[in-house]
């Protein structure tokens, strides 16, 4: 029996996700609107315990104040009614032409002062809701044009965006951690903080970079070829795995956005062990929300919408329960230990030893047996094997 997914799973949607139409680049939407109240009740039937939402997603733009208010106390009942949470709230700096060359960083001065007031008024909503991460996803922050776009410049704009946002942040009080969502292209032909590694590395040049980390999502690494699974284990690394998007893809080519696992399963794997079970040899864990940022296909109707997010939840846990059932077989114990998995953890060094007492030292190099170093096995061959055994349960 497939394993139900409950409240403390903590597993979060998008209302983007289930409540896509199905509009692509060569097709009209295939589904209907999907009214906010309607995917809180359904998310909260199905076992989900959070739904996020980009401003838009929510209010459609160019509701009156007044239309606005109504959606959002009617969306808040739902909330009160079924217990849901917003854990997660993010804005849609992509879809309005203004936002075309960008929001924090469009050479138009005017859409970035635009964009940083839209993301003010929709902050102030998710502090009101309860929010404690904000995310952002720079889709439109880019470019197709080399020569056009000075990307030194993009930098610090998008660096005084964060800066400026950041401190709206703490002197409003609401107490907001940050996750920048790294995407190398698509919609934009490059875009700018396209991996893990570029989105770290421009964190440690923010002003409150402590309040800042990352949004990694599956496909959006695997688009580039990258080990999602090691990438957010050096965002854990570095204290900084905000928040993840799981979803499924296969290699490199459009952002497909399937379901978790949907793509690559064993990677799907090593990266539920990661969060699940942590690294073999201790260091920060992961305890935030398992965030499902997918796309039901678009030849589905709303039974099938419901179905994919079942599958994303089930799949999540089946996995969940086969890294259990991995790291407590004895076997697979051994397999480790004899592939010497936990002597990484172990210091290069002595305490106490630096160059000299190393220089010093005969048997790392002199006297090193380099003929057994070489000629040895490591024995991943059957880590991997036993791996792949308990996915498809023959153990
Ligand atoms: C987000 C996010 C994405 C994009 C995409 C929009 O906020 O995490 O990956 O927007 O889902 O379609
Ligand atoms: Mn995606
Ligand atoms: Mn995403
Ligand atoms: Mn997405």
């Amino acid at each position: 029996m497939a394993p139900q997914p409950t409240r403390e799973d903590k597993f979060s949607f998008g209302l983007w996700t289930v409540g896509w139409q199905a509009r692509d680049l060569f097709g009209e939407a295939t589904r209907p609107v999907l009214a906010a109240v309607e995917a809180v009740h359904k998310l909260a039937e199905l076992g989900a315990y959070g739904i996020t939402f980009h401003d838009d997603d929510l209010v459609p733009p160019g509701s009156s104040p007044a239309e606005r208010q109504r959606i959002i106390d009617e969306f808040k009942a739902a909330l009160d009614e079924t217990g849901l949470v917003v854990p997660m709230v993010t804005t849609n700096l992509f879809a309005d032409p203004v936002f075309k060359d960008g929001g924090f960083t469009s050479n138009d001065r005017s859409v970035r002062r635009y964009a940083l007031r839209k993301v003010m008024r929709n902050m102030d909503l998710a502090a009101e809701l309860g929010a404690q991460i904000y995310v952002f996803w720079g889709g439109r922050e880019g470019s197709e044009v080399d020569f056009a776009k000075d990307v030194r410049a993009a930098l610090d704009r998008y660096r005084e965006g964060i800066d400026l946002l950041a401190q709206y942040s703490i002197d409003k009080g609401y107490g907001m951690r940050f996750a920048i969502e790294p995407k190398p292209n698509e919609p934009r032909g490059d875009i700018l903080l396209p991996s893990i590694g570029h989105a770290l590395a421009f964190i440690s040049e923010l002003e409150h970079h402590e309040m800042v980390g990352i949004n990694p999502e599956t496909g959006h690494e695997q688009m580039a070829s990258l080990n999602y699974t090691h990438g957010i284990a050096q965002a854990l690394w570095q204290g900084k795995l905000f928040h993840i998007d799981l979803n499924g893809q296969k290699g490199p080519r459009y952002d497909q956005d399937l379901v978790f696992g949907y793509g690559d399963l064993l990677q799907a794997f090593s990266t539920v062990d990661l969060l699940e079970n942590g690294a073999p040899g201790g260091g920060p864990t992961y305890d935030g929300d398992r965030h499902f940022d997918y796309k039901p296909l678009r030849t589905e109707d709303m039974s099938g919408v419901w179905e994919s997010a079942l599958a994303n939840m089930e799949l999540y846990l089946a996995l969940r329960e086969r890294a259990r059932a991995f790291r407590a077989d004895p076997e697979v114990q051994e397999a480790l230990a004899a592939a010497r998995v936990a002597e990484l953890s172990e210091p290069t060094l002595e305490p106490g030893e630096g160059h000299e007492q190393l220089a010093a030292d005969k048997t790392a190099f002199e006297d090193y047996d380099l003929e057994a170093a070489r000629t040895q096995g490591y024995g991943y061959a059957r880590i991997q094997r036993l791996a792949l055994e308990h996915l498809v349960r023959m153990r």
